[in-house]
């Protein structure tokens, strides 16, 4: 029996390992915009609940600064206003995006610069999901990274 389940362990990890797979939570074009030591960064990215069951995320972390938040900015009447959500609500088989004027994560006072065309890194935690590693390409806009569905 012990063969048995390291047999499924090694599956189970090269499955992680390659790109769309059913049942699981994928990020893409994930980016943030070149930022001075010491500033907010926001990171946007589509995020893609592929399972057929409902998560949430509830948080997210980096090394690089005091505090990672996932923010909301909305504006009415001329007026944009940022409002920190404790969790996100994420549907069966839902698509969210967050962009420029919407959804981000807001890194508080990073601290090291954060330069065109480097990459960072960011973790996302999520109530059923395991965490998720997302690499974060600095640029001036949402980069073209194809991604279709088989
Ligand atoms: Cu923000």
């Amino acid at each position: 029996m012990k063969h048995i389940s390291i047999i499924f362990l090694t599956a189970s990890f090269l499955l992680s390992a390659c790109g769309v797979v059913p049942g699981k939570i994928e990020v893409h074009n994930a980016w943030a915009r070149p930022s001075a030591q010491g500033e907010n960064a926001a990171i946007y990215f589509t995020i893609h609940n592929h399972s057929s069951g409902a998560d949430e995320l509830i948080g997210a972390s980096s090394d690089m600064a005091d505090n990672v938040e996932i923010h909301e900015s909305k504006s009415e009447n001329d007026i944009v206003q940022m409002t920190m959500l404790t969790s996100l609500p994420l549907g069966a088989d839902e698509e969210i995006i967050f962009a420029p004027g919407g959804l981000h994560i807001m890194l508080v006072n990073i601290n090291q610069e954060f330069k065109l065309g480097e990459h960072i890194g960011l973790i996302l935690h999520f109530k059923n999901h395991e965490d998720l590693v997302v690499d974060v390409h600095i640029e001036d806009a949402v980069p073209e990274e194809d991604h279709s569905h088989p």
